[in-house]
């Protein structure tokens, strides 16, 4: 470090989950640049790490939930379920740490508190909450999209005698919820998961429901047998297909338009659907217009309504369990979810018509004036989506424009990957990025970076910016993707309205996962040329 305490290296990462691990992988054992990275967690994992929830698990094909970068992890590594759960992901990740010998450049349980451009080094400076100065002249954010909670304020919170943990923020030891009268609020992917888990675990289970969502069941078995086999027969042409798909999940995508074919037909084919599970599965694979089309939209959910009905068997429960949505959220699957219902100790509370007034001192009450008594309150509320995590980083970008004043009206990127005004700071699966499976985009987007990375310092550039032109061609291109989506005519996290006053609007690339590839290489191939300002002159001596 130097006399003033301030230490330099070449590349800052910030976050350890999939994409932060090997972002310090490939710039630092592939690439040979010096990197620190930072993480606010005592260990890496990410979302892994966080998420530690009693029914946590990946409801992604785990031959699409992991690394590519090496055939050797691929092969050694055994996972033993289609679907792990967080406790092997979070080994997995560990695993990687370790064999790659990664940890030696992660400083845990430190937040990144503000990052400054230097316009005349080129180089961004980094504050930690624990009072360090670390520059570099690349900053790469691996923050998450889905990590910044959202904890809903409800009148006298601190009452509350009983714990209340975020399913997020779930504590490493594991409380004991047996015999406990455990409420939930919440039923999006997290809250469905820890619903089904808990029923028969817990003394009584009572569920705050605000909006219902369509639920598939994952239909959760083993992996396919001789699948990771033939992976590894063909590897680079499976991850080859896979980046070059819609989803990048690792399955078989549909090109067939349900609007197409007859009414039987596409009850028939999600009939069948629900019976293989899955909640991506049941968007694209049976047919390629759920998204955008009403009418096939409107089978698939008909299809899972019917489920309900015959699953649960109180029917006034069935009904407020039926969303009036379009099946246009992230879609979710949890095996034995609507079943849960059933059991004598679960109960279900509609507080979208009988809302949730206070947290007393026993419980929670409602509108209705009852109060339910409850030894633990499970928050299943979700995230500041996408922009979250980012904005929680004070960034002054290049004539000290702050990132919050740059997004103040939406999140603005270039492949969302890059913004005006912030040179060489990269957001992996930042806003205005791809809409797909995340692991495999992680490690396309890293290489990207890399790519521009390699190029600046080759060419002494010193900095590399996308222009406002290229900024605002990319949102408009993603917002006309997107508005031919039913995801832009229904409320979720994708769009930012879970979260009151956040603008509402499009945060994604929708056009899927191989043109956006395709995207990404043309500007490599371009030598960023056409979209982006290369510094000059601006490398220090
Ligand atoms: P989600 O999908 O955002 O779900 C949050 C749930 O919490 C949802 O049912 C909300 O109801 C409910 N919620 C939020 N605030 C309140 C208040 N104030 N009162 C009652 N209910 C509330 O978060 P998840 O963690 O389940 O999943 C996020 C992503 O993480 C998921 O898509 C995966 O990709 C991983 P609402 O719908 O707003 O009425």
């Amino acid at each position: 470090g130097g006399a003033d305490g301030v230490r330099e290296v070449d590349a800052i990462v910030i976050g350890t989950g999939f994409a932060g691990i090997y972002s310090i992988h490939k710039l630092r054992n592939v690439d040979g640049l010096s990197v620190q990275a930072f993480e606010n967690a005592s260990d890496v994992g990410g979302t892994w790490y966080w998420n530690q929830y009693p029914g946590a698990r990946s409801d992604t094909e785990v031959n699409a939930y992991c690394y590519s970068f090496d055939k050797d992890l691929f092969h050694e590594w055994k996972w033993s379920e289609r679907y792990p759960r967080q406790q092997e992901i979070w080994s997995y990740l560990k695993h990687v740490a370790d064999r790659y010998d990664l940890r030696r450049s992660v400083q845990f349980d430190t937040q990144v508190e503000t990052a400054t451009w230097d316009d005349d080094a080129s180089r961004w400076v980094v504050t930690t909450d624990r009072g360090e100065t670390w520059r570099a002249q690349f900053l790469v954010e691996a923050v998450g999209l889905l990590s910044a909670t959202k904890v809903p304020h409800f009148a006298g919170m601190d009452r509350f005698a009983g714990e209340v943990h975020h399913t997020a923020r779930w504590p490493q030891d594991e409380p004991d919820l047996s015999g406990k009268r455990v409420g939930v609020i919440g039923t999006g992917s997290s809250g469905v998961q820890v619903i089904s888990e808990l029923g028969d675990k817990v003394g009584s289970l009572t569920v705050f429901q605000r909006t219902p969502q369509w639920v598939v069941p994952s239909k959760h078995r083993p992996i396919a047998p001789g699948l990771l086999e033939r992976i590894e027969n063909d590897y680079e042409g499976y991850w080859h297909d896979v980046l070059y798909s819609v989803t990048a999940f690792g399955f078989e995508e549909s090109d067939v338009a349900g609007e197409e074919v007859s009414y039987d037909e596409r009850i028939r084919a999600f009939e069948e659907q629900y019976e293989r599970g899955g909640g991506f599965q049941y968007m694209f694979q049976a047919f390629n217009d759920v998204a955008v089309s009403r009418v096939t939209n409107a089978a698939a959910t008909e299809v899972i309504a019917r489920k309900i009905r015959q699953t649960v068997k109180d029917p006034v429960t069935a009904n407020l369990l039926i969303p009036s949505d379009l099946y246009a959220k992230r879609p979710l699957c949890c095996d034995g979810y609507y079943e849960t219902y059933n059991r004598e100790n679960v109960s279900l509370v509609d507080v979208q018509h009988n809302p949730i007034v206070e947290i007393t001192e026993r419980g929670i009450r409602t509108e209705d004036g009852t109060e339910h008594e409850l030894d633990v309150i499970v928050l299943a509320t979700g995230f500041d989506a996408v922009s979250g995590n980012q904005l929680k980083i004070q960034h002054t970008g290049r004539d000290g424009v702050s990132l919050h004043d740059h997004w103040k009206h939406r999140p603005r990127t270039h492949l969302g990957l890059m913004a005006h005004h912030f040179p060489n700071l990269y957001m992996i699966y930042g806003p205005m990025g791809p809409f797909t499976n995340q692991p495999p985009l992680h490690e396309a987007q890293v290489n990207w970076v890399a790519g521009t990375i390699q190029h600046v310092r080759e060419h002494d550039l010193g900095s590399i910016e996308p222009t406002a032109d290229a900024e605002e061609a990319w949102i408009a291109e993603c917002d006309e993707g997107a508005s031919g989506t039913l995801f832009a005519v229904t409320n979720s996290w994708i769009n930012g309205s879970n979260i009151p006053g956040k603008p509402i609007i499009n945060m994604f690339y929708m056009s899927g996962s191989g043109a956006y590839m395709d995207k990404m290489e043309e500007e490599e191939k371009a030598d960023y040329a056409e979209n982006f300002s290369l510094g000059r002159d601006r490398v220090p001596a």
